[in-house]
């Protein structure tokens, strides 16, 4: 019998990346996950372009899996006057990618900010470095540097004096550097604020609530699923991260019932899913184990990473094997559904702390190639171990 491993690759931001196609391919992964990002966010990525970036993965001896993302733009998600071009060329690159053989898009639908962390230096006990997010940082950004109009009403009592007792402990360059992590946008995503941009971005989704967002990423799916399905081409949408409301906005792919949601209106399955344990793990009311049986025929690309929360709402990327997410219990129904779908499903070690010689080096934070490599390494052994004793 045939048995199916999860195919390994590492994310790979373009030829600037100060991790090179060599340290993936010595990490032992055979392919990567690229995104072509200079090109602005909207534009079509012509079938030029695409060979051009998939000419170099080859040349290293790996495989262009999938694509890490090709993103939505912000008038898709408040269908804004000339959303419908943005739609259009949104079904090209589609197109395009599936003549180039990339058959695996990964996008997601978080208004104005993808992923957001309040501390990209955090130190862990044996002396590497985590990401954090930290509610009462956020609160406190919201109140006092963003001062958005009503912010106050969406927090308790508790939460403000907590917040404004941690911004009075912050001092200038502190605060400055909070700014930046929340506004600049980390690496991956295609978006950067000065902070008048921002609230002005925020506005946008003025009157836009979550059923309304997700009306809209329900029409954006009704239009690029059928392209999908013509060009044989697996959409996979990445869960909010965090997996909630954030500054006033609303996010609408945080839970198991978001997910059923979008596949009851658009049920192709290509209309499909990146299963990051990372961001679903940070609610304790998502079961992953669960979820990844839930949407077995639909988890088409995995991110495999593990946060440790906190009850005030905070949480650190913890090492791959600790933390909250049972990722025993995941691989082993990853394992289970390939052997059954007949499927390898590509995957890579979520994040990584700074570790080692990350440490003395700059590096796009949560993907420095050593801290991968561990989690890498980490989570090939429990997938051998788990298949061997399975099959
Ligand atoms: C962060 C990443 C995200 C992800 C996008 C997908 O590390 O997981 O930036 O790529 O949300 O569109």
């Amino acid at each position: 019998m045939e048995l199916y491993s999860m195919i390994q690759t590492m994310r790979w931001y373009g030829p600037n990346d100060p991790v090179s196609l060599s340290d993936i391919a010595q990490a032992g992964c055979t392919g990567v996950v690229s995104a072509l990002h200079h090109i602005p966010n909207g534009e079509v990525w012509s079938i030029a372009q695409i060979q051009e970036r998939k000419k170099i993965i080859e040349a290293a001896g790996l495989t262009w899996d999938v694509v890490e993302s090709v993103p939505v733009h912000e008038s898709i998600k408040t269908q804004a006057a000339g959303f419908q071009e943005y739609i259009f060329n949104y079904q090209e690159s589609i197109k395009n990618l599936s003549v180039c053989g990339i058959h695996t898009i990964t996008y997601n639908f978080m208004p104005v900010m993808d992923w957001t962390r309040t501390n990209l230096a955090y130190p862990m006990k044996d002396g590497s470095l985590a990401l954090l997010y930290e509610r009462a940082a956020v609160v406190a950004f919201d109140l006092f540097i963003l001062k958005r109009k009503n912010a106050a009403n969406d927090y308790s009592s508790v939460e403000i004096d907590r917040a404004t007792a941690r911004f009075n402990s912050m001092n200038d360059e502190e605060k400055l550097l909070l700014k930046q992590n929340m506004i600049k946008g980390l690496p991956g995503s295609e978006e950067s604020f000065t902070i008048e941009q921002f609230q002005e971005a925020l506005d946008k989704y003025d009157g836009i609530d979550a059923n309304q967002l997700r009306n809209h990423l329900i029409y954006f799916l009704e239009q690029i699923i059928p392209i999908a399905d013509a060009s044989n081409v697996k959409m996979v949408i990445h869960p909010d991260d965090p997996p909630y409301p954030l500054l006033g906005l609303p996010r609408v792919v945080s839970t198991a019932a978001d997910i059923e949601a979008l596949i009851k209106a658009v049920p192709s399955t290509n209309n499909g899913l990146c299963f990051c344990t990372g961001s679903f793990g940070v609610r304790p009311d998502n079961d992953l184990p669960s979820m990844v049986r839930q949407f077995a025929e639909r988890i088409n690309f995995l991110h495999l990473r593990s946060t440790k929360r906190n009850a005030h709402g905070d949480f650190y990327e913890d090492n791959h094997l600790e933390g909250d997410v049972d990722m025993y219990s995941v691989v082993k129904s990853v394992v289970e559904i390939m052997q059954k779908r007949k499927i390898a499903i590509p995957m890579r070690p979520d994040h990584g702390h700074q570790m080692l010689d990350d440490l003395k080096k700059k590096t796009n934070p949560g993907y420095s190639a050593i801290g991968r490599l561990r989690g890498l390494a980490e989570l090939r052994g429990l997938e051998m171990g788990i298949s061997k004793t399975l099959f």
